[in-house]
This record gives C-alpha cells, structure tokens and sequence, in this order.
C-alpha cells in the first residue's frame, strides 16, 4: 500500500534521516523495518542522479521522501520523476510559497508538472498508469522552520493539496536565536500554533528528532503520523564511539 493511504488511514509511519549520497546506505536502512526514509537533497551533497541511485537500492517496502534542495519547479520535477514517494520542501513560509510548490507537485489540471518519461514512468513502460495516479498518490510535505511560517500558518494550511506539515525543530529553534534548544519555550509555542492550526484543518504532522526519547513525546500524539528519528551520519558517530568507549 502506498505511503500516502498508509497516512490517511491514520497510520504512524516511522523513518529516518539520510544525508549521505550513499545506494548501499539506502538499501540497509530500507531493509531494517523503517517505514520510510527521508532522504535530505538540502543538506546533503547528492544530486539527483544520486538520489535515483539510492531509490533503485531501497526495498520497495519502504518508501522515499524526499526533502528537494530548494522551492522550484526543476527541484521538485526531477525528485519527482526519480519515483519518490513524495517531496519535503524545507522553511515554508507563506501561503504563495505552499500554493507553488503544490502547483509544482501536480499533473494539471491541478498543476503545472512537466510530463515526461523517467524512473517514476517506468521509462514510458508505465507511463499512463504512473500519471493517473500521481496527483492523487504524491505526498506534498512543507516544513514549517520560521517565525514566519508560524504566523502564517492558519493560511498556509488552507492551501490545497498540502498532506503533511513537518515541523523542522533544529532550524525552528535557529530561527528564533535558540539553536539546538528544540525544547525552548519559544520553540513550544510555535509548535502549539502550528498543531492547532493543522487540527483545525485536518492535515496530519511530521517531527524530526535525532533520540527515540526526543521523538517519543510527539509519536504519542496521534497528529504526528510521520516521525523522523535518526540520522545515517549520527548513527555512525554514534556507535563508532560507544565501540572506542567499551574498549577503553
Ligand atoms: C530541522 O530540524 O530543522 C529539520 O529540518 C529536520 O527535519
């Protein structure tokens, strides 16, 4: 079943961060049991041929959401036409920002996308198929990041089209002069803005978070439906260290 009717049954669907250009990567951690992997073009140095690289590695049962590098037509159609699972487009601030990306995103006549015959098609072997059911089987993500997103958040979650609201914690907290504290107070009362308004209209929430226990508070609650916990980089650090740490 696709990621986005696993969503809209009210699913909880766990993933994890990878900002490494790396097929073998994709291929491990699509196998370990995460329901998604989150796959970072705005950090990361990989383009997108190495982004369809780690697609073709992945298990198809986990799904690739992909966060594109930046809002633009050519971003989010080439992400697309990889055969991702859905687009996360980061620090999304305003309602025309979320009106062109879901414009970006679509086939018309709800959209602009440019058709043509790539991965996702196929090649063309598939092609029909794949285009009558992207608009429908897309997942259109926006993180919210900003002071600015935050206040226009009641108007951004009104645009259609928009199927998840991501809540970028790190750069939420940058962007209010806190970096690092995503528990800061100011951080708490721009997540609470935005859950109110995205309850208000129904649209499910996403979090990120690098510890189980810093996700575990928002797995609880039955709003956030896509939870990123993790990154491939952390996860080599991390158990590098705790190797060097046993051995002495
Ligand atoms: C952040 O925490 O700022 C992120 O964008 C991770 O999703």
């Amino acid at each position: 079943m696709n990621l986005k009717k696993r969503l809209q049954q009210g699913e909880t669907l766990l993933g994890t961060l990878l900002s490494l250009p790396s097929p073998e990567i994709a291929e491990i951690m699509s196998q370990v049991g995460f329901d998604w992997l989150f796959i970072d073009l705005e950090h990361g140095p990989h383009g997108v041929l190495e982004l369809q690289r780690m697609l073709q590695a992945m298990k198809p049962e986990c799904s690739a959401l992909v966060r594109v590098a930046e809002l633009s037509e050519a971003s989010i159609k080439k992400v697309l036409d990889t055969g991702a699972a859905g687009i996360i487009v980061p620090k999304v601030n305003s309602v025309e920002e979320a009106g062109r990306i879901v414009s970006y995103a679509k086939y018309p006549t709800k959209g602009v996308r440019g058709v043509g015959a790539a991965r996702a098609h196929g090649y063309g072997l598939s092609f029909k198929e794949y285009v009558e059911k992207a608009n429908e089987q897309t997942l259109v993500i926006i993180q919210i990041e900003h002071p600015e997103g935050v206040n226009h958040i009641n108007e951004i979650v009104e645009v259609e089209g928009i199927d998840v609201v991501f809540i970028g914690p790190y750069d939420l907290s940058a962007s209010f002069g806190v970096a690092g504290q995503v528990e800061h107070a100011l951080v708490k009362v721009a997540i609470d803005k935005v859950e109110k308004a995205c309850d208000k209209a129904g649209i499910p929430m996403g979090y990120f978070g690098t510890t189980p226990e810093a996700v575990k508070p928002f797995r609880q609650k039955e709003r956030y439906q896509l939870i990123a916990c993790g990154t491939d980089i952390g996860f080599l650090i991390e158990k590098g260290k705790s190797v060097l740490k046993e051995l002495g």
